[in-house]
C-alpha cells in the first residue's frame, strides 16, 4: 500500500539488508516521483469549465450528448459482457481472446517481401480494402481531431470483425503534431495502444518522404531513427511520397522505412488528368517513368496516392491498367478522395483495372473530402470478382458507432459549413484535408463568399509556381500564395510583374530557393530569379546538406528540460517538433494526463452535479462530481469545487474570459 522504494522501505533504511533482500524486492527501485494526477485532471476540468476548451474550435457546436455504444463483438460470452456499456476496462479484456487471424500474422511469418507479392497480396482473389478511418477521414473531415480515447474503444472491434482488411491507416501525416498540438496527448501512446488492441491487422502510416510527419526537410538520420522507432511501436506498411515526386527525397524515405524492416509503399502522388491529351505535363509517361525508378529500388508495394481526388473512372483505367501490364508481381494500392463525388466510381476502376488494394473510409466518415464509402465499395463488389469478403452488417454496425462518435466532434466538422462536395476540384486540385481547411478559414473569418476566391486563386498560384504536384507540405506553399494573392488583391500577372518587390510568404521564398525539393520541370523561371534575388539555392536534395541530427545532444537537453521520464519517442516527438512537443510537455505537468478523459469532458468540461468516471490507467478509476463554480474574487480567479472519491477537493482557476 506504500511506497517501498530505496527512500521509504523501512526495512532497507533500518536494518542492515544483504543483496538478497534487494534483488527480491524489485520495487525498491521504482523511483517514479508520486503523481498527483488526480489534482491535475481536476484542474484541467475546472480550467475548461471557467475558460472552455484549451482547444482552438473552429465551429460554433457543443459536443453532441449522446455517447456511441460499442457494438458487440460476436465472441459467445464476451458478446454478453459488451452487450452492456461498461468500464472500458471490461471493452479491453477481450485482448485476452485473440482475433482472428488477418494480414498481419502473415506479414510477421513471411516479412515484408512474402508478404506484398508471393503468398498474400498479389495472390489474393478479390479486392482488399485498407480503412483510412484512423487517419485520413478525420484528418480530412474533422481536422485531425479524433482522439485516441474514441479509437480505443471500437478497436476491439476492428480487430474482430475487419481481419481481413489489408491494412488500418491509423497514424503519420497530420496525426501525430495534432495529437500534441491540440489533443494533448502522444501520438506514440496512441501508437502502442492501438497495437495492442489490434494485433491481427497490419498497421499503415503515411510517411512525407524526407519530411517524415513535418513539414520540411528533416536531417537523413531523422528520418531513418523515425521510422525505426515507428517500427518498434507497432507500425507495418509505410506509405512514403513526397509533394513534388522528387525521386531522391523518395527513396530516401523508402530507404528508411525499408532499414526499419518495414513494407515499403512507395506512393507517387497523383495530379491533373492522364485521360485528357491536352494535360501533358503530368502525362501517363510520367508516372509510368516515375513508377519504374520505385520498382527499380525495391518498393514493396506501389502506391498511386490521389490526394485530392482527380482520379477519373477512365484515367484510371488508363494509369492502373498500365502499371498492372508493367508490373505483373507488384501489389498496386490506389488512394483517393471523393471531393467531386466520383470516388467509388474510380476505386471500382481501378480495382478492375488490376489494383489489388483501394482505400475506404466506414460510411458515415466517408465521402466528401474524406475517402469513399466502405459500404458502397463492399456493396458494389459483393458476389463479383472483386468480393472483399467484409460482412457487409459489420459494416453498418462500424458506421454506426462512427455516426453517433462523430457527433462528439462538432465542433470540428466541416459539414457545420460545407454541406457537399465540389466538382470544382478538378479545376482547383486542392488535396482533401486542405480543401476543409480553407473552407473553415475562409468561414471563420465571416468570408464564407471568399471560398470560391481563394480556390480560384489557388489554381493561379498553382500556375504561378509551374504547375507543382500539390499535397503536404507543396500544398501548402501553393495556399499561402493564394492567400497571399486574395488579401492583396493581386492577379497572377500582377505577381509575375511585381515578382522582385513584392514580400513572399516565407514558404514560398524557402520553396523557390530549393528547401523542399525540385519539382517536375524545374522551377518557373524568370518568376524564381526575380524572387530569390542573391538568396541562396540549395542543389540537388535538401537533407543531404542538412548536418546529422545529434540525439543524444537533444535528449540530454529533454531530460534537464522535463526530467528523467523521457523516452526515445519523446525524443522522436521533439526531433519532428521541439516547440510543440515542449508545450504538451508543460500542458501535461499542469493538466496531468487528459487523453483519459472522455472527449466531451476534455472539450467541454463537466456540468455542474454531474457525476462521472476517469479510468487513469487500467483499474484505476477516479469517482468525480461537479460541486459548483465560486464567484470570481479579486485576483480575477474562480474555485471549482469537485468530490473527488468522496472527498471535497477544489481548484483556482484564473478567469480569462
Ligand atoms: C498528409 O501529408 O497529411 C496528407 O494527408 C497528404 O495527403
Ligand atoms: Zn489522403
Amino acid at each position: 500500500p506504500f511506497l517501498q522504494n530505496v527512500f521509504s522501505n523501512h526495512q532497507f533504511l533500518h536494518s542492515t539488508v544483504d543483496t538478497q533482500f534487494i534483488d527480491e524486492n524489485q520495487e525498491l527501485f521504482n523511483l517514479k516521483p508520486t503523481q498527483n494526477r488526480a489534482q491535475k485532471l481536476l484542474h484541467y476540468l475546472g480550467h475548461v469549465m471557467v475558460n472552455g476548451p484549451t482547444t482552438p474550435i473552429p465551429v460554433k457546436a457543443k459536443p453532441s450528448s449522446t455517447d456511441p455504444v460499442i457494438p458487440p463483438v460476436t465472441m459467445g460470452h464476451l458478446e454478453r459482457l459488451l452487450a452492456v456499456t461498461v468500464h472500458l476496462e471490461t471493452v479491453y479484456d477481450i485482448q485476452s481472446c485473440d482475433p482472428p487471424l488477418g494480414f498481419r500474422d502473415v506479414l510477421l511469418r513471411d516479412g515484408p517481401e512474402g508478404f506484398a507479392k508471393l503468398k498474400a497480396v498479389r495472390a489474393h482473389q478479390g479486392l482488399l480494402l485498407m480503412d483510412t478511418t484512423f487517419r485520413d477521414a478525420h484528418q480530412s473531415l474533422l481536422a485531425t481531431r479524433v482522439r485516441t480515447h474514441d479509437l480505443k474503444k471500437i478497436s476491439p472491434f476492428v480487430s474482430h470483425n475487419f481481419s481481413n482488411l489489408f491494412s488500418l491507416e491509423n497514424w503519420g501525416g497530420a496525426t501525430f503534431d495534432v495529437a500534441m498540438r491540440f489533443l494533448s496527448e502522444c501520438p506514440w501512446k496512441r501508437l502502442q495502444e492501438l497495437r495492442a488492441l489490434i494485433p491481427n491487422v497490419p498497421f499503415q502510416m503515411l510517411l512525407r518522404g524526407a519530411n517524415a510527419v513535418g513539414y520540411t526537410n528533416y536531417p537523413d538520420n531523422a528520418v531513418f531513427k523515425f521510422c525505426e522507432v515507428a517500427k518498434e511501436n507497432g507500425m507495418d506498411i509505410f506509405r512514403v511520397f513526397d509533394s513534388l515526386n522528387y525521386l531522391p527525397n523518395m527513396l530516401l524515405g523508402m530507404e528508411a522505412a525499408g532499414a526499419a524492416g518495414g513494407v515499403v509503399e512507395a506512393a507517387i502522388s497523383y495530379t491533373g488528368d492522364v485521360s485528357d491529351p491536352m494535360r501533358q505535363k503530368y502525362s501517363l509517361d510520367y508516372y509510368v517513368k516515375l513508377a519504374d525508378e520505385l520498382v527499380k529500388a525495391g518498393t514493396h508495394i506501389l502506391c498511386i496516392k490521389d490526394m485530392a481526388g482527380l482520379l477519373k473512372p477512365e484515367a484510371s483505367k488508363l494509369l492502373i491498367g498500365a502499371l498492372r501490364d508493367r508490373f505483373p508481381d507488384v501489389p498496386i494500392h490506389v488512394h483517393t478522395h471523393d471531393t467531386a463525388g466520383a470516388g467509388v466510381a474510380a476505386m471500382l476502376a481501378c480495382a478492375e483495372a488490376g489494383a489489388d488494394v483501394v482505400d475506404v473510409a466506414v460510411d458515415s466518415m466517408a465521402g466528401m473530402t474524406s475517402q469513399p464509402s466502405m459500404g458502397a465499395i463492399v456493396a458494389c463488389a459483393k458476389g463479383t470478382k472483386l468480393d472483399t469478403g467484409i460482412a457487409l452488417e459489420k459494416v453498418f454496425d462500424y458506421s454506426e458507432y462512427w455516426e453517433v462518435a462523430r457527433g462528439l466532434y462538432a465542433p470540428f466538422d466541416c459539414t457545420a459549413t460545407m454541406k457537399s462536395g465540389n466538382a470544382d476540384v478538378y479545376e482547383n486540385e486542392i488535396p482533401g484535408g486542405q480543401y476543409t481547411n480553407l473552407h473553415f478559414q475562409a468561414h471563420s473569418m465571416g468570408l464564407g463568399n471568399k471560398f470560391k476566391e481563394v480556390k480560384k486563386a489557388y489554381a493561379e498560384a498553382n500556375k504561378l509556381l509551374g504547375d507543382l504536384i500539390k499535397v503536404t507540405p507543396s500544398s501548402k506553399i501553393v495556399g499561402d500564395l493564394a492567400q497571399f494573392m486574395v488579401q492583396n488583391n493581386l492577379t497572377r500577372a500582377e505577381v509575375e510583374e511585381r515578382a522582385d518587390e513584392l514580400s513572399f510568404p516565407l514558404s514560398v521564398v524557402e520553396f523557390l530557393q530549393g528547401y523542399i525539393g525540385i519539382p517536375h520541370g524545374g522551377f518557373p523561371e524568370p518568376f524564381r530569379s526575380k524572387v530569390l534575388k542573391s538568396l541562396n539555392r540549395i542543389e540537388g536534395r535538401p537533407g543531404a546538406s542538412l548536418p546529422p541530427m545529434d540525439f543524444k545532444a537533444l535528449e540530454e537537453g529533454l531530460r534537464a528540460a522535463h526530467g528523467d521520464d523521457i523516452t526515445p519517442e519523446d525524443v522522436m516527438s521533439a526531433a519532428m517538433y521541439p516547440k510543440v512537443f515542449q508545450e504538451f510537455k508543460e500542458f501535461t505537468a499542469n493538466f496531468g494526463p487528459v487523453d483519459c478523459l472522455s472527449t466531451r469532458l476534455f472539450l467541454d468540461g463537466p456540468k455542474i452535479a454531474e457525476e462521472f468516471e476517469v479510468e487513469l490507467e487500467r483499474g484505476k478509476i477516479l469517482h468525480i462530481k461537479a460541486l459548483a463554480l465560486g464567484d470570481l474574487n479579486k485576483a480575477g480567479q474562480r474555485e471549482v469545487f469537485f468530490e473527488l472519491n468522496g472527498q471535497l477537493r477544489s481548484v483556482l482557476v484564473k478567469d480569462t474570459v
